[in-house]
């Protein structure tokens, strides 16, 4: 290796360490301030915000729900390729280690004091992230460039050991503020999570009954009918899923035509009746066929009961707001049609899913649900503010980005089985999947086979109509290439529409269908 390169790729190495060092001193900074200031969480979360629709439903479908671990992983490869090429550049150009880390430290500050949640000291993890880089650069491309001429005796023209000894000191150091970053973050979600696990949620004054057993077909392929959590599809904004402490924990519920202001802990929410309810929760970002959609049994408390003692009034009744917009620990804001969660349906101030508080992922300790709305309108979780405002007044998060301020589930119909990936053998095949109108109903599924007649198929029985409900019908399949689809009327007499639309502004539609191929029996 010439002098020339040889130092290019150590100046390159440094430079990589330098980049480290800045991550560690943001991780650590972070910690004492605030974790999501942490300079690469604060930038994803930026770049989540300012990404067009388009984007993030890309990498929705791309990544599904790894997206965020994707842009996580982008921005430090970003970061360590700038860094490694500043850091080939430095030997020479010795303020360029100093002005790079400058540069990325003013992205990470403005990322950082632009977020909706942001605290007085966010800006800090990433200046210091900043310094650290900067100040580590500089020394170790001083080794690189020191030495005129093989002064150190290498024949490199340059400080060979000494440069490794400060890149060795440099890299333990990065590793050691690093691991002590994390140590920190992980005690403070410890507290969380003893939270979680303390919590015991009161059997449900109004408990739901037992979802009738042939609500479940069984037929393999088909999912079951209550979506254990842990298979629970999870969409949201968090680059860090936040972990509330929930003896900390308050609501806030305020705002246009509330005379009486509530603030309440979670014991005080506890403490009101608890009803227990089957809803099927469904994102308008699922495109048809899609799994975004999944079923639980929720406890909480009945949204309207608060919104009236608060005093609320609904449009209907002359109050003077008609959105209800909820606000989570993340600055999150979701709108709900106030009237709609106010119509006597169980709209709910949920705590506990499937039998358990709800899972940290999916809103801990308080999230809403409201059965017939795609949850970018109604399914805030890790709720922390009730305002009362009107559509006129306010845009929520995701209608700020063009999606539809008023967002009604379609209703809509999916095959679950057979597929493609299995393709079944001639003879009797049993065609199933799931169909949902929540809070209307399923009143009829139909399956068609290769542009055929619409053939009626046996739907299960009906858990409630805020839950979906599966059918299965009888195919017997020739050999060959096939085309199944499948279509629902729901019980306001509405028939799925076969026009094909994407999901964006208000949910897609058109007929699930499923093209494959049938061997030979
Ligand atoms: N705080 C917060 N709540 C949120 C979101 C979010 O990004 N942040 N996403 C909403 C969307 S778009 C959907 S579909 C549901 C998904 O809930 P789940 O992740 O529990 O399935 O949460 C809703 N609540
Ligand atoms: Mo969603």
């Amino acid at each position: 290796m010439s002098g020339r390169s040889g130092q290019r790729a150590l100046g390159a190495l440094g430079g990589l360490v330098a980049g480290a060092a800045g991550l560690a001193a943001g991780e650590l900074a972070s910690a004492a301030v605030r974790r999501e200031a942490s300079p690469v969480t604060a930038v994803g979360d930026a770049a989540i915000e300012l990404a067009p629709v388009g984007l993030t439903d890309w990498a929705i479908d791309v990544f599904g729900t790894n997206d965020k671990l994707a842009l996580e992983i982008g921005i430090v490869a970003v970061l360590g390729l700038c860094a490694a090429v500043l850091g080939a550049l430095a030997p020479r150009f010795r303020l360029i280690g100093p002005a790079g880390a400058a540069l990325f430290g003013l992205v990470g500050v403005a990322a950082a004091v632009t977020r909706p949640d942001a605290g007085g000291g966010d800006a800090w993890p990433s200046v210091l992230a900043a310094v650290a880089a900067g100040a580590v650069l500089w020394v170790l491309a001083g080794r690189l460039a020191e030495s005129p001429d093989g002064a150190a005796g290498d024949g490199d023209g340059f400080d060979r050991r000494g440069f490794l000894t400060a890149l060795g000191a440099a890299a333990a150091a990065s590793a050691g503020a690093g691991l002590w970053g994390r140590a920190l973050h992980s005690a403070d979600s410890a507290e969380a999570a003893a939270s979680r696990a303390a919590l015991t949620i009161p059997a449900p004054d109004v408990p739901a009954a037992p979802v009738p057993p042939a609500a479940e077909l069984d037929v393999p392929g088909l999912g079951p009918f209550l979506t254990p959590n842990r298979l629970f599809y999870r969409i949201d904004t968090a680059l860090r899923v936040p972990r509330v402490d929930a003896t900390r924990w308050r609501l806030r519920v305020s705002g246009r035509g509330v005379p009486r202001p509530v603030t309440m802990t979670l014991d005080q929410l506890l403490r009101r009746e608890l009803v227990e309810r089957d809803i099927t929760l469904t994102c308008v970002s699922n495109p048809v066929g899609g799994t975004l959609i999944g079923n639980a049994r929720w406890i909480g408390v009945q949204l309207a009961d608060v919104l009236r003692e608060a005093g609320v009034r609904p449009p209907s009744e002359g109050g003077p707001a008609d959105q209800l917009v909820a606000r989570s620990v993340d600055g999150m804001t979701l709108g709900s049609p106030l009237e709609t969660v106010m119509d006597g349906r169980d709209a709910l101030l949920a705590v506990g899913m499937n039998g358990e508080p709800l899972p940290f992922e999916h809103g801990f300790p308080v999230r809403m649900v409201v059965p017939g709305l795609y949850g970018y309108v109604s399914a805030c979780k890790w709720l922390q503010g009730l305002e009362l405002t009107t559509f006129d007044d306010f845009d929520a998060y995701w209608v700020d980005r063009g999606w539809a301020e008023q967002g009604p589930i379609k209703t809509q119909s999916r095959i679950d089985t057979p597929r493609p990936s299995s393709p079944p053998v001639a003879g009797r095949v049993p065609v199933a999947g799931v169909a949902w109108a929540q809070h209307t109903g399923i009143e009829r599924v139909e399956v068609r086979v290769d542009d055929g007649p619409w053939q009626e198929a046996e739907l299960a029985a009906e858990d409630t109509a805020d839950t979906w409900r599966q059918w299965r019908w009888d195919w017997t399949a020739e050999p060959g290439e096939h085309r199944l689809q499948v279509r629902a009327t729901d019980r306001a007499g509405r028939t799925q529409t076969e026009t094909t639309t994407g999901t964006a502004p208000d949910g897609a539609t058109g007929w699930h269908t499923v093209t494959l191929e049938v061997r030979e029996g």
